[in-house]
């Protein structure tokens, strides 16, 4: 089996490797080994935390800090869970050395961060808060001097309130592409990976059609399509920008939560349909990055409402990346049919299991399935899983601790199903578990906890989770504990 790569061998041995795989782990369990060696993973393979400024940093107006978004929608009544605002959160403006302190015992060796854009310029555009970009470089330098490696997220939502019309307005995405062409300049002596945006359907649907994350808008058609054609052109405009700005060796990519389809069963048609609707299901976002074009499935759906594209866009938008950034977190699953598609999306019967907030159901098959069906169809130079993990109903005992079990079920869940991609030939390098800490969870408020450190949002003390005990013994051995 570890000879067997299935990029060497091509795509129709992918149901036989897979049950291979699967024969291999048992013959393991009948053997009574005691190391499971189908689930190390190899060396040089990346363990990170992530974390996103709007929810971990407060500081809010520290500095000269410039209101983003998100300041202004969670401080309007009723957006988010009990009016909860990140003014404080976990103060890691303040108290960044002690959460570096606690990525290093967890021995990771890098950690995924982003950065406020309003505190770096706090009406979005020149002039510069030196000070705000000073809070960044301290971080940087801390985190290096415990030999933890930086990634660092250029947009992860917060965007400068002052920016006229937000993401209706096209010259956002020109103003990002300055802010990230800067940054990335100033920190790229020490940072070598760079993503630009993370989770292009966040910042754009659900702030501009949905209205359930900031600014909170409910927008038509016509216009929402417009919101994230800016979003995937600030994307490529910022790609640009950092490329014109950092050495050559710098990796770009971005931080993007496609939709991962997993086919029903692994036969070859329904293989093909959980690939051919990753495809036109992110057709407005990562097929558009990886094909330079809106697809037809995809200008047929919107009709009169697709975006305007002016001359130029769609190159940017392609600018080819060193890697793409998977958030994954939940399945839907897919079986094909006669219709016209070809497929049909499985609806989650309502017994289905579920984390604690209601759309995390989990199917930890989902992580090796973003990975196969995006590098299938793009064939990704490199794979992070930049996000992955759960919120968990925690409690802390009397005795301090946090059994959180689910969690650790869960992770290894994730990890099991990952380490098929690896083990495959996947160019899966790292990964990224989110969170470090209990966070600001938007909309959410402080109500759902992704961390792997308990938060007492009262006096900010952390405390490790069992989870966290868990994820440092996979690291120390690099295998699924
Ligand atoms: C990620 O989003 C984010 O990058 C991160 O900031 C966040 O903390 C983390 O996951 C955990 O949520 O309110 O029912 O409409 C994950 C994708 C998309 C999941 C928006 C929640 C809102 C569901 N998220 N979705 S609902």
């Amino acid at each position: 089996m570890k000879k067997m790569n299935r990029r060497q061998f091509g795509k129709s041995v992918a149901a036989a490797a897979a049950t291979a795989y699967a024969g291999t782990a048992m013959q393991h369990l009948a053997f009574g080994q005691p190391e499971p060696m189908a689930l190390r993973y190899p060396k040089g393979f990346l363990w990170g935390c992530a974390t996103a400024a709007y929810q971990v940093e407060g500081g809010a107006q520290a500095d000269g800090r410039g209101p983003s978004v998100w300041d202004t929608f969670s401080h309007t009544p009723g957006k988010t869970y009990h009016g909860e605002t990140g003014d404080v959160a976990d103060d890691s403006y303040h108290l960044y050395k002690e959460d570096i302190g606690l990525l290093k015992a967890l021995g990771v060796s890098t950690y995924r961060m982003s950065i406020s854009w309003s505190r770096v310029f706090p009406s979005g555009t020149t002039p510069l808060n030196p000070k705000g970009l000073d809070y960044y470089n301290r971080v940087i330098d801390e985190l290096l001097a415990n030999n933890i490696t930086p990634y660092v997220t250029l947009f992860h939502w917060d965007l400068p309130q002052a920016l006229p019309g937000g993401w209706r307005n096209r010259d956002t995405s020109k103003a990002f592409s300055d802010y990230a062409g800067f940054v990335a300049k100033k920190l790229s002596d020490r940072v070598q990976h760079f993503m630009t945006t993370n989770e292009f359907v966040c910042f754009t649907d659900l702030g501009y059609r949905y209205g359930q994350f900031a600014p909170g808008l409910r927008l038509g058609d016509a216009e929402a399509n417009q919101v994230r054609h800016h979003g995937i052109l600030a994307h490529g405009l910022g790609v640009q920008a950092i490329r014109a700005n950092t050495p050559k060796e710098t990796q770009v990519g971005l931080a993007e939560n496609a939709v991962v389809y997993v086919p029903v069963m692994e036969t070859k048609e329904h293989i093909e349909a959980a690939e051919k609707a990753t495809r036109e299901d992110n057709a407005p976002f990562l097929t558009a990055l990886m094909e330079g074009k809106y697809i037809e499935s995809y200008l047929q759906q919107v009709g009169a409402n697709a975006p305007k594209v002016e001359p130029g866009d769609m190159e940017a938008i392609a600018s080819p990346l060193d890697f793409v950034g998977l958030n994954i977190y939940t399945p839907t699953y897919v079986r094909a049919d006669d219709s016209a598609k070809g497929y049909a999306v499985e609806p989650n019967p309502s017994s289905y299991p579920h984390m604690y907030s209601p759309w995390l159901t989990l199917g930890p098959e989902c992580i090796y399935w973003g990975v196969r069906n995006v590098c299938d169809l793009w064939k990704p130079k490199g794979i992070y899983i930049t996000e992955n993990g759960t919120s968990s109903d925690d409690v802390l005992s009397p005795e301090g601790r946090v059994e959180d079990v689910d969690r650790v079920m869960y992770l290894r869940n994730h990890l099991t199903h990952l380490h098929r991609a690896v083990d495959e030939g996947y160019p899966v390098k790292g990964y990224f578990l989110w969170s470090l800490m209990d966070n600001f969870e938007w909309a959410d408020g402080y109500s759902k906890r992704f961390g792997i450190h308990y938060v007492d949002f009262k006096t900010l003390k952390r405390t490790p989770k069992l989870s966290a005990e868990w994820y440092r013994n996979v690291i120390a051995q690099n295998r699924v504990e």
